[in-house]
């Protein structure tokens, strides 16, 4: 029943969300202003417009006013694609939220012309500020100042820069970094559920302290973060690395539909095909379109429910299971979505299966093979993976990672999308190490820029 629940309430929220809207602005305004910092990957939020839908913000406001102008309006997706282009720059010497900077200054700048708080920043002018630095490696990874004695000792350092790599290397070792910062890094990725887990009751459809234990090996110790997508291990209580097969275990008065690690090495993709990941992400789909979605949006940092990275494929969505997505309203996600989840197809879910949960079943579905990926051909979920692995959008969304963790939100302004944009096309060098990475976010003018 509990399941049930969620998959109508998944269903009536874009049931609702597609009847009324236009998500295709999101795009028309990148295709406008393909270069704006705001429109990475290819399309804003709905806020840039929007307080919440279908409510204007000041700048969605001033855009309103401009086409009402037009008597062919009518709100209608033709007519935005046809009018946007001519009203939006007529409203670019406006000033729409009042805070001194016009509206084209402010998307060129990367801040937010509808929010007064928000402005272009001063960027190059801020300098570096070692001790600053110093105390905020303290506080944002070890979770603690530093001591009053340790701050006295780095002033009176020669090479500040090999001490503060040496102090964020400790930090990076800390349990507050490992057991607490990168949980919550965890979290939203992985969607922990406390009612379907290990100790759920009564229904458990999967431990995912195994999917925790995953992403904190790998994004530890100097290891290549591409394993989140690659790897073909798992990681034991004990912290010890094993390929086995972990078979799933009764246990009393409960309904274990999962609880091991089923699935055979050479079907693996890292976070993708944990027991955990497949079980709840697939449910009783025979189309996984959540577990793609959920892949996207958490490894690879686009979200195509807000009509992030779209990359829609000719003759899609076949739409296999007759969920009614090839009207144009849906087809304008599910063109991407659909060909996306093919790969994910033949992983068994919670339903009528012929093996455990999570484990690989060439025979559940015939279009595995069919998928795409970023506009490439995916012949199934571990070529998915490697093409996931290989994209910028993953070196981006490492990048994000480090953003959030440390500054509370994505990169808005100039200056910070100029770091962000630094720090993931290094990401190679710089040999996908997350911890490599963060201490060359530390040493940006962002971190510790005053
Ligand atoms: C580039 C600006 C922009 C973006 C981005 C944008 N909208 Fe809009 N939206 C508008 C404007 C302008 C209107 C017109 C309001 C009017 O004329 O009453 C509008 C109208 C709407 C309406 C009302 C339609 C109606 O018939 O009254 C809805 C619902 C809506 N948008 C949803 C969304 C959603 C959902 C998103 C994100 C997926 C989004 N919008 C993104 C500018 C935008
Ligand atoms: C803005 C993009 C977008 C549009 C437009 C859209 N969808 Fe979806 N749809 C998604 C995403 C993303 C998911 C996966 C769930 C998630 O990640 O939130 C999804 C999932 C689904 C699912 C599977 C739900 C489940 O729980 O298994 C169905 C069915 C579906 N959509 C039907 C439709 C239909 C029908 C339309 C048109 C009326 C539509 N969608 C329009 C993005 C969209
Ligand atoms: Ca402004
Ligand atoms: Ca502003």
């Amino acid at each position: 029943m509990f399941i049930c629940r969620i998959v109508i309430l998944t269903l009536f929220g874009f049931a609702s969300l597609v009847a009324q809207a236009i998500p295709n602005n999101t795009v028309f305004f990148c295709q406008h202003y393909p270069e704006a910092p705001s429109c990475g990957v290819g399309s804003v939020a709905c806020q840039y417009c929007h307080v919440i839908a279908p409510t204007l913000n000041a700048y969605g406001a001033d855009l309103k006013q401009d086409l009402e102008q037009f008597e062919e309006y009518d709100k209608t997706v033709e007519s935005f694609s046809r009018l946007l282009p001519l009203s939006l720059p007529r409203i670019e010497d406006l000033d729409s939220d009042q805070d001194g900077f016009s509206n084209i200054m402010e998307i060129n700048a990367g801040s937010e012309p509808w929010n007064d708080v928000s402005k272009p920043d001063p960027g190059e002018d801020l300098v570096y500020d070692f001790d600053f630095a110093f105390r905020r490696v303290g506080t944002t990874y070890c979770g603690q100042s530093p001591s009053y004695e340790a701050r006295q000792s780095f002033v009176l350092k020669t090479d500040k820069k090999q001490e503060l790599s040496r102090y964020l290397a400790q930090c990076l070792q800390s349990s507050y970094w490992r057991d607490f910062a990168l949980q919550r890094l965890a979290d939203k990725r992985i969607r922990p559920n406390l009612a379907l887990g290990v100790d759920g009751d009564p229904f458990i459809i999967g431990d995912y302290n195994y999917d925790y234990r995953l992403f904190r090996h790998i994004l530890t110790e100097g290891r290549d973060a591409r394993l989140l997508l690659l790897a073909d291990f798992h990681v034991a209580e004990d912290g010890s690395v094993t390929r086995d097969i972990i078979p799933d275990y009764r246990i009393p008065q409960k309904f274990v539909l999962g609880n091991g690690q089923p699935l055979i090495p050479t079907r693996r993709a890292g976070m993708l095909t944990t027991q955990w990941f497949l079980s709840s992400n697939i449910m009783f789909a025979i189309m996984p379109r959540n577990a793609a979605s959920q892949a996207y949006r958490a490894y690879l940092g686009i979200d195509i429910a807000k009509s992030e990275g779209l990359f829609p494929i000719a003759n899609e969505p076949k739409d296999y299971d007759a969920a009614g997505v090839k009207s144009p309203a849906c087809a304008f996600c599910h063109s991407t979505l659909d060909p996306m989840s093919y790969a994910f197809s033949t992983f068994e879910g919670l339903g009528r299966r012929q093996g455990p949960v999570g484990s690989y079943n060439p025979n559940r579905t015939t279009w595995e093979g069919e998928g795409y990926l970023f506009n490439q051909p995916v012949n199934d979920l571990s070529d998915w993976a490697s093409v996931a692995a290989e994209s910028d959008f993953f070196k981006q969304n490492l990048a994000y990672m480090i953003f959030e963790q440390a500054i509370g939100r994505r990169p808005v302004t100039n200056l910070e999308q100029k770091v962000w944009q630094d720090l993931w096309q290094s990401a190679e060098n710089d040999g996908y190490s997350f911890d490599r990475m963060i201490d060359r976010f530390v040493s940006s003018k962002v971190f510790g820029g005053r």
